[in-house]
This record gives structure tokens, C-alpha cells and sequence, in this order.
């Protein structure tokens, strides 16, 4: 006889639920794959956030929207504080971006995902859609090593000696932005490499878990707060080391913030305090790109390719899927 294999019951949730969010981003990653090329930012987003909201209403979750589309009067969808899922589960927070990198798919270049969080309920930090200031290295370095607030010449030279090599053989990766003008005079003066990309700074964090396949050391400068507290989760279920700071540069600003819980508007929050919770992060690939494959349409088969990384085991998933019955990607 087979013993019955027990699971602690709230991982077991959590375990299921893992697959759950492999559905939803795959959902909204075919949606948006649709329009991927057709130059249109604002409806493949939709098509993606439209997917993304079915899916999510199915989960057996009591869910919350703490990182959406926007606030209730900007976002008719998925905004934040919105109550998703079937209610008769878990209470979670959400947090979504069901295209990232909407540039990216409305001109069919590498790098957009679709992605999402889910954790133990109040365990997200609850970021206004304000822009953060990022720093982020992988696994494998002490404690503090990089930090916010140095210099981004000190960084790389602590960065290169904890990894036992010279400062010009660390890579950076960039926002390729006007704002960066002097990170990026200040990284060509230590001689570190730098990778400019467009958009998709979730995965360009992601990319300094693993330098030796992606080339990516450290991830630094100034993107969106939203895309800060996702790719924080992911990088906590791998490991490896981040701080952000939200830029509230305004009265306005301030006040979404601290309407939102944000105490001090100065705070540098680490990895943990922007995800301090269990957290299951999954991303599914839009266009090709170094993280993942984009959605393939065959004639009878809809492939698509999705990550998926659980902080409780620190497990990370590579899920490629056949799609057979196609009907399921069109809306009810
Ligand atoms: C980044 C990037 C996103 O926004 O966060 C960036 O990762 C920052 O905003 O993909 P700006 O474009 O205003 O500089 C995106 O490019 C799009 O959300």
C-alpha cells in the first residue's frame, strides 16, 4: 500500500496555487501576443489586462489588487484595491503587471512579459505608480555590499571585489533613459560594461540572478515603483539583494503615497520590506527575449513559455505548454 502523501495544509494552498499563476499570466501573455507588432500599446495592455482579470476571477483566492493598473478613478480595471478572485480561499495580496513592456509588444521587441505576484495577505508593499530608485545585485555577495545610497563608482568597486574581479569586468544594466545621463557618465568612469535597454526592468533585475548566462552583474537607476515591488518578490525566491526608494517629488505624489501607508516619504526599502511575505511570482513570455520565449501560434497549437518562482522553497519553474484547446483564450 502507498502512503498518503500529507501536505501542512497552507502550503498546500500555496503548491496549487503555484500552477494557478502559471494560467493566468499564460492567459494574458496569448491575449497580448495578438497584438504583438500591430503598434498599439493601449490595446494590447487591455487585451493583457482583460485576460488577466478573467483568469484571476477564477482562483479559489480572497484577493487584492495592491499593484495594478492604476488607482480606482484612473483604472477601470485591476486597480488597486480591487477585490479579484473567487473570495472562498486564501486572503492574498495581488500584484499585477499583465504587460510589461507595453512598448515592447506594440513594436514586437524582445522583453515583454506578463506578470504577477501573490502573496500572504499585507506582506506587499503598496507602491503608488511613481518611479523608484533601484539598485539590485544576484545571490552569493555579503550583506550590504552595493547599497542605494553610494556612489555608483563605490558600488562597482565593492561589486568587483566581493566577486574577485576587476571593476571593468562588471556589467551593469540600464534604463537607456535622459535621467541616466550621470549614473551612466559615473559607470564609464570605473570602465564597468553597461546594457541599455529600453523597458522591461523586471527582468533586467532578474538577469543579475544568474551573471553568468545573462551577463549581468547589477542592476541600477530609476524605473517604475510597480515593476520595483514585483521584481523584488521574484529576486527574494532566488536570492540576491535589492533597495528601492519611491520618488515622491511632489506634494501630490506624497499625499497618494501616504494615503497608500507610506509613512516616510524618504524610506529606503529593502528586498524584504517591499515583499515580506510567502510570495509565488509567475511570468509568461509576450515577445522573444533573454527570460523567456514568446508566444508561438500554430495552426492547432498555442505554445507558450512561463516562470515561475515560490519563495517558501525558493523553486524555480520553466513551464513550456502546449495549448491544444484554443477556445479557452477567447473571452466567454
Ligand atoms: C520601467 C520599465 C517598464 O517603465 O519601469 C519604465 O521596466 C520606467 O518608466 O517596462 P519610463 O518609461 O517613464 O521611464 C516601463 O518602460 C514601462 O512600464
Amino acid at each position: 500500500m502507498t502512503e498518503a502523501i500529507t501536505i501542512p495544509s497552507g502550503l498546500a494552498i500555496e503548491r496549487i496555487l503555484t500552477l494557478e499563476l502559471v494560467r493566468v499570466t499564460e492567459r494574458a501573455a496569448v491575449a497580448a501576443a495578438r497584438l504583438r507588432g500591430k503598434g498599439s500599446e493601449k490595446a494590447a495592455d487591455q487585451a493583457a489586462v482583460d485576460a488577466m482579470r478573467r483568469e484571476l476571477n477564477k482562483l479559489q483566492i480572497d484577493g487584492t489588487v495592491v499593484i495594478g493598473e492604476g488607482e480606482r478613478d484612473e483604472a477601470p480595471m485591476l486597480f488597486i484595491g480591487e477585490k479579484v478572485g473567487a473570495k472562498n480561499g486564501p486572503r492574498v495580496d495581488i500584484a499585477v503587471d499583465p504587460l510589461e513592456g507595453t512598448t515592447l509588444c506594440a513594436k514586437d521587441m524582445p522583453g515583454s512579459i506578463a506578470v504577477m505576484a501573490m502573496a500572504e495577505a499585507g506582506t506587499l508593499l503598496a507602491a503608488p505608480d511613481v518611479y523608484m530608485q533601484k539598485i539590485a545585485i544576484g545571490p552569493g555577495y555579503p550583506a550590504g555590499v552595493v547599497d542605494l545610497d553610494a556612489s555608483a563608482e563605490d558600488n562597482i568597486h565593492a561589486l568587483a571585489k566581493a566577486k574577485g574581479v576587476k571593476p571593468n569586468e562588471i556589467n551593469a544594466l540600464v534604463l537607456d533613459r535622459p535621467r541616466h545621463a550621470d549614473l551612466i557618465a559615473s559607470l564609464r568612469k570605473v570602465g564597468a560594461g553597461i546594457r541599455l535597454i529600453s523597458d522591461g526592468d523586471v527582468a533586467g533585475v532578474i538577469f543579475t540572478t544568474n551573471p553568468d548566462k545573462t551577463g549581468i552583474d547589477i542592476y541600477l537607476g530609476i524605473g517604475a515603483a510597480p515593476e520595483g515591488v514585483l521584481a523584488a518578490s521574484a529576486l527574494r525566491c532566488i536570492g540576491g539583494q535589492m533597495q528601492g526608494r519611491l520618488i515622491l517629488d511632489t506634494e501630490e505624489k506624497r499625499r497618494r503615497a501616504a494615503s497608500m501607508g507610506v509613512k516616510d516619504p524618504n524610506k529606503k526599502y529593502d528586498m524584504r520590506e517591499m515583499s515580506s511575505g510567502d510570495v509565488i511570482v509567475a511570468a509568461t513570455g509576450v515577445t522573444d527575449g533573454a527570460l523567456l520565449q514568446g508566444v508561438r501560434f500554430g495552426r492547432e497549437v498555442i505554445e507558450t513559455e512561463t516562470i515561475v518562482y515560490r519563495s517558501v522553497t525558493g523553486t524555480v519553474r520553466k513551464i513550456s505548454a502546449e495549448h491544444r484547446e484554443l477556445s479557452k483564450f477567447q473571452p466567454e
